[in-house]
């Protein structure tokens, strides 16, 4: 096959799919759901149709876009990613899998390619934790990793229930409905964003995912007595934000000393009340999101951090009430779908590198359904999740060729 991308076209789509933002340009924002989210749904439903494609969305929202191969109830070979985006994100995080999916598809389409298996682009409700406090809702309930009952009990942060907002966009089916069947899926492969300095730092244009990092994220209440900022003397503080800085210096302590550096931890919000200049903080609500490619050391930083917490609420005499959100397994790509990979970057002359990928994806909860593998291009300086994230039309293109090489063969 004399494969070959459109490297252009996709481009200008990329271009187009970031200007759907709910923050002025070069800035992406688009929370699941969101006014901004809808049109890029709909504007991606259209693409997607006008590339032949038999397009369905399930009840959480995922969208399908199938091109039917000739053994139509054989299992089919799944591609996608996600393009919703926190705030003041980039534009290449996820949308490069969705997108450069959807060129994939075209790019076997043009030389003529008659899938077998069909082939699908996926496209996942949520997968940043965002709007719902929870990462990868979409494919969760696609691999039965949430149940639709624990979904129901979702609300965001002015207390819209998922059920709600869900339904409000558009989506009445009932949640049970998104589970996949067993044997849905022969394979499933994301093209994504490094999201890390290392491929451009070795200088090599593919990233080969053999596994995925195990991400979890709690939530912690610090509850302290509040009062004047200047009539209460020191030694009668409890002051909540105090507290909560300890507990977050023993977060950091906790991840610095693991004996990995595969161990991260991150408090991404903070939240202080009253938040008056002269007033003493009585409750702070602070996020955790700690990781590590092996579960055992990740969760015995979790052990540390609650030892932590239990020191700091003695010593300050203020109360840390912690709950999960999520604590979930790392995933081992398959290493046929590795091999896939490495084959056609081998047949186009591409070097390429396994790897594993620090941030989770929604392929970690398809591993869980289907054999998964996943391919990274560089994005400069590693950056992502901020608005000067960038990836090259080279690097994008090839990783576009590779995928669509690799599709054919799983699909053939
Ligand atoms: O946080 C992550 O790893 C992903 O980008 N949502
Ligand atoms: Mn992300
Ligand atoms: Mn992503």
């Amino acid at each position: 096959m004399n494969l070959a991308v459109d490297q252009n076209r996709l481009v200008a789509e990329i271009e187009e799919l970031a200007a759907i933002s709910e923050a002025e340009p070069p800035v992406v924002t688009r929370i699941v759901f969101s006014a901004a989210d809808l049109l890029a749904r709909a504007w991606l439903v259209g693409r997607c149709e006008k590339a032949g494609l038999a397009v369905r969305q399930d009840a959480i929202g995922n969208i399908f876009a199938r091109w039917t191969g000739s053994e139509a109830a054989a299992p089919a070979v799944g591609t996608g990613s996600h393009i919703d985006a926190i705030p003041n994100a980039g534009k290449y995080d996820g949308v490069v899998g969705v997108l450069g999916g959807l060129e994939a598809i075209r790019s076997l389409e043009r030389v003529g390619f008659c899938p077998k298996h069909s082939i699908e682009l996926l496209v996942f409700t949520s997968e940043e934790p965002t709007r719902f406090g929870i990462g990868c809702l979409g494919s969760r309930l696609l691999s039965g990793a949430m149940t639709p009952e624990a979904a129901g009990k979702l609300s965001d942060k002015d207390g819209a229930s998922l059920e709600e907002v869900r339904r409000n966009a558009g989506y009445q089916a009932p949640l049970r409905d998104v589970k996949l069947r067993d044997g849905y899926y022969k394979a499933f492969v994301e093209l994504h964003i490094e999201q890390g300095p290392l491929l451009e730092e070795q200088k090599v244009p593919l990233g080969i995912v053999t596994s995925i990092a195990a991400p979890a994220s709690l939530r912690f209440t610090i509850g302290g007595a509040g009062g004047h900022a200047g009539a209460v003397l020191m030694p009668e503080r409890r002051d909540a934000l105090c507290a909560a800085s300890e507990l977050i210096l023993a977060i950091e302590n906790a991840a610095k000393t693991s004996g990995a550096v595969d161990t991260v931890a991150t408090v991404g919000i903070c939240d202080v009340f009253p938040g008056a200049v002269n007033s003493i903080p009585s409750r702070v609500h602070l996020t955790l999101d700690i990781r590590d490619t092996d579960l055992g050391r990740r969760d015995a930083g979790m052990r540390a951090i609650g030892t932590a917490q239990k020191t700091i609420a003695a010593k300050r005499q203020v109360s840390i009430e912690e709950e999960i959100v999520n604590a979930d397994a790392p995933a081992q790509c398959a290493p046929l779908i590795v091999e896939a990979l490495s084959e056609a970057c081998r047949k186009h002359g591409l070097a390429s590198i396994e790897m594993v990928s620090r941030a989770y994806h929604d392929s970690l909860f398809m591993s869980r359904v289907a054999p998964v593998a996943m391919l990274f291009i560089p994005c400069r300086n590693g950056y992502s999740h901020r608005p000067d994230e960038y990836a090259s039309p080279e690097d994008i293109g090839r990783g576009v060729l590779v995928l669509a090489e690799t599709l054919a063969a799983l699909a053939g």
